[in-house]
């Protein structure tokens, strides 16, 4: 039997791929966590094809042994907790109390949906005529494409594939390659929980073949919904696709969070807030801090704190207990050397910058910093509004910080990206807090709390460059997953006509 991870279509794997690549340990290089065999767009289109043949059946079958089957997808997820974790840690380099959590989310998820199978509630609404009954029912888009990136390998995944399925759509999935093992578990997992082959399919492709595949699906009406989690680059270019043939994709994209630090603020919970919302997860989440916006009074204790915990704080080998461990691969290392380019000489550099080596060390390393794509965490004093590094997602451990004179000035400045992710605000001040609320232009607003660490159950997404207004997450994801439809039923015996039978007064 091959070890090479393979595309699965109709419950079938897809033998002979086009060619296969590696995919690697970040925090360890020479070890080679699979082999992934890359499919050509034909693959996706079987994919789809096999999407649209076993919808129908899956979406006849009662919404409540839908959640079953979910339910059955939460227990072999608990069940299988510490081995997925660990691999999540092995592919992708996440320290290992993340990864933890990472599955949790998956069950704190299928925990949610399968309820649902028991509501999916729709209305009845009052007709303007006598004897006749409205009613509105949320029906399945059809076949679905997650295209997802490889920082949350399955959590984020989870958030599309879960309800979708619930709701009575298909899925094909295009996992990132370099979390395809992890991915491949998570596949499996699902195909032992009474997912019904077709209903859920995975292709293993690069990005180009993704395009060409999507695009010749869309244009042969195979897929009804796109979910995209990614870059704003390429999410835009999903959206043109998209719109092209006349659909609305689920856009989750980048993010330049900023985080309020007021006079007021306990400093501490700051700091800790800071270093977690910058540093965690080595800056590679969507929801990442990018800059701290502090008043100008506390600045310089702020900073000043804030550069000693960065400096205490534990990196490395991310199977023990560290803040955050590698880059995820090796096209991430070197966007985020592109991003270091952009400090500029009037920046006030606090620590080290760049990747840990012999010659760069960090004090107090966890582990072998050779062995992987390790990148010093980096505090960036002075960040102008106009800076590049200010305007611009970094994807890596760095955080910037500037200052802000009155609360209006900050929430100002925390728009000033474009983006709108997620934002967060210190203070003791109810009316800042809400006030800042009220200003921010961000899907999700933290106070006294990190900018990352979404709850499975609220509206996860962002504004402007950071997505398309869709939602994600509890029970708003529905209307991604499900169309609505109205029904009237003229009981009379006779024909009412809308409009020209209503008395009116
Ligand atoms: C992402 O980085 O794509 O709220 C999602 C959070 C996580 C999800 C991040 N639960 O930070």
């Amino acid at each position: 039997m091959s070890s090479v991870i393979l595309s699965v279509v109709a419950g079938e794997r897809v033998q002979n791929p086009l060619r296969t690549t590696p995919s690697t340990n970040p925090a360890n290089t020479a070890d080679l966590v699979g082999e992934i065999g890359l499919a050509g767009p034909e693959v996706f289109v079987a994919a789809a094809e096999a999407a649209r043949e076993a919808q129908t059946g899956w979406a006849a079958l009662p919404a409540p042994q839908r959640g079953q089957v979910i339910a059955n997808v939460g227990r072999l997820m608990t069940a299988n907790k510490s081995r997925l974790a660990a691999l999540v840690t092995r592919e992708i380099g996440k320290p290992l109390a993340e990864a933890l959590g990472e599955v949790q989310e998956i069950i704190d998820t299928c925990d949610f949906f399968l309820g649902e199978g028991r509501r999916l509630y729709g209305q009845t609404v009052p007709s303007e005529m006598p004897d006749k009954q409205l009613f509105t029912f949320r029906r399945p888009v059809g076949a679905v494409a997650v295209i997802s990136a490889g920082n949350f390998p399955v959590a984020v995944p989870s958030w599309y594939i879960v309800p979708a399925l619930l709701c009575g759509n298909t899925v094909v999935w295009k996992p990132a390659e370099y979390s395809a093992v992890v991915s491949d578990a998570f596949y499996e997992i699902f195909a032992h929980s009474g997912v019904p082959a077709g209903v859920f399919n995975v292709v293993h492709a690069d990005g180009p073949d993704t395009f060409a595949g999507l695009e010749q699906a869309l244009l042969g009406g195979l897929i009804d919904k796109v979910g995209f989690t990614g870059s704003s680059e390429v999410g835009s270019r999903i959206g043109e696709l998209c719109g092209r043939h006349l659909q609305t994709p689920c856009l989750e994209l980048g993010g330049k969070n900023p985080m309020v630090i007021t006079e007021n603020a306990d400093l501490d919970l700051a700091v800790e807030g800071a270093l977690f919302s910058g540093f965690g997860t080595a800056g590679q989440r969507c929801t990442s801090l990018g800059t701290v916006i502090v008043q100008e009074a506390v600045h310089s204790d702020f900073v000043e704190l804030f550069a000693a915990a960065v400096s205490a704080a534990k990196m490395g080998d991310p199977t023990q207990d560290v803040l955050f461990g590698p880059l995820l691969d090796e096209k991430f290392a070197a966007g985020f050397e592109k991003s270091l380019g952009w400090i500029g000489d009037h920046h006030r550099v606090l620590g080290t910058t760049g990747r840990v080596t012999p010659d760069n060390p960090r004090d107090g390393f966890v582990g072998d910093p050779a062995a992987g794509l390790f990148y010093h965490p980096t505090i960036v004093d002075g960040v102008l509004p106009d800076d590049e590094l200010f305007l611009n997602e970094t994807f890596g451990p760095v955080v910037g910080v500037t200052t802000y004179g009155d609360l209006p000035e900050a929430i100002a400045l925390g728009n000033k990206s474009g983006y709108g992710l997620s934002s967060s605000i210190y203070t003791t001040d109810p009316q800042q807090a809400f006030q800042f609320a009220q200003g921010i232009s961000a899907g999700m607003v933290s106070v006294n709390n990190s900018t990352s660490g979404a709850e499975a159950h609220l509206p996860f997404g962002g504004n402007g460059k950071s997505g398309n207004g869709s939602r994600q997450s509890g029970i708003w994801v529905l209307d991604q997953f499900t169309r609505w439809q109205s029904l009237n039923w003229d009981y009379s015996g006779k024909l009412q006509k809308a409009q020209m039978d209503t008395v009116t007064v």
